[in-house]
């Protein structure tokens, strides 16, 4: 049994998951792994056995003789860049960090319309036109992060990630990436070629290949 346990949701849609254990798995750590279907009442127990929140991710951490619990994604992300400093996952430069945090936090309280009319399906692909302007309005804004990262720090740093090497903000916008896969968001090249490092990448590969052998999703509840 490893010391570090990740309790995640449905892979397909559980963006919040997907957030928190793409930077679990840069820091190289071993670490055991729950999915938690929470649409089935059983597995909402289990969760809410072990979580303050009832919701996923949670991550349990043994240390020193402790049971850590961290919920919330963007709080996984702090704790484990504070107890892997080795894994780097914010950049080292205060002002690249920054503004990694800003993007991070602007993520996670953010982006309402284009989560709505663009839902996470990880594994779906149906292109279609973007009529709300709101959520037009958030993809125009996420393009305009991403190129700012590339262009101030990740393009100087010589890595493909926003910052260059990885950092807890890619993992914050890694579900944007499968989002604008998936309905055929087209953007600007900088855009592109940071979607397909996100796409590309070995630990990303991984979950998407698990969520194609996991058994179907539990329909929602009416
Ligand atoms: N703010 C939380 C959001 C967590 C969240 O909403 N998780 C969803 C799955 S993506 C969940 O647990 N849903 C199950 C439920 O509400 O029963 C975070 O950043 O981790």
């Amino acid at each position: 049994m490893a010391d570090l346990h990740v309790y995640i949701g449905y892979r397909e849609v559980s963006s919040w998951s997907l957030r928190a254990w793409l930077p679990l798995k840069k820091t190289g750590m071993p670490f055991d792994e729950t999915l938690i279907r929470y649409r089935l009442p059983e597995h909402k127990q289990r969760l809410l056995s072990v979580s303050p929140t009832g919701k996923v991710p949670l991550l349990v951490h043994r240390r020193d003789g402790a049971e850590i619990k961290v919920w919330d994604s963007i709080a996984i992300g702090e704790y484990l860049a504070d107890s892997f400093p080795g894994a780097r996952l914010w950049p080292a430069d205060p002002v690249a960090r920054a503004f990694a945090r800003s993007i991070s936090a602007e993520m996670h309280n953010g982006f309402r319309p284009l989560r709505d009319h663009l839902p996470m399906a990880l594994l779906e692909r149906h292109p279609k036109a973007i009529d709300d302007v709101d959520a037009q309005a958030d993809i125009a804004r996420v393009a305009e992060i991403w190129r700012q990262a590339r262009d101030n720090w990740g393009r100087k740093q010589g890595g493909p990630w926003l910052f260059g090497h990885y950092t807890v903000a890619d993992g914050m916008y890694a579900p944007i990436v499968t989002r604008f896969r998936t309905y055929g968001v087209e953007l600007d090249p900088i855009c592109e070629a940071y979607i397909e490092t996100v796409t590309a990448d070995a630990d990303f590969r991984a979950w998407e290949a698990q969520a194609e052998i996991d058994p179907p999703q539990e329909p929602l509840p009416d």
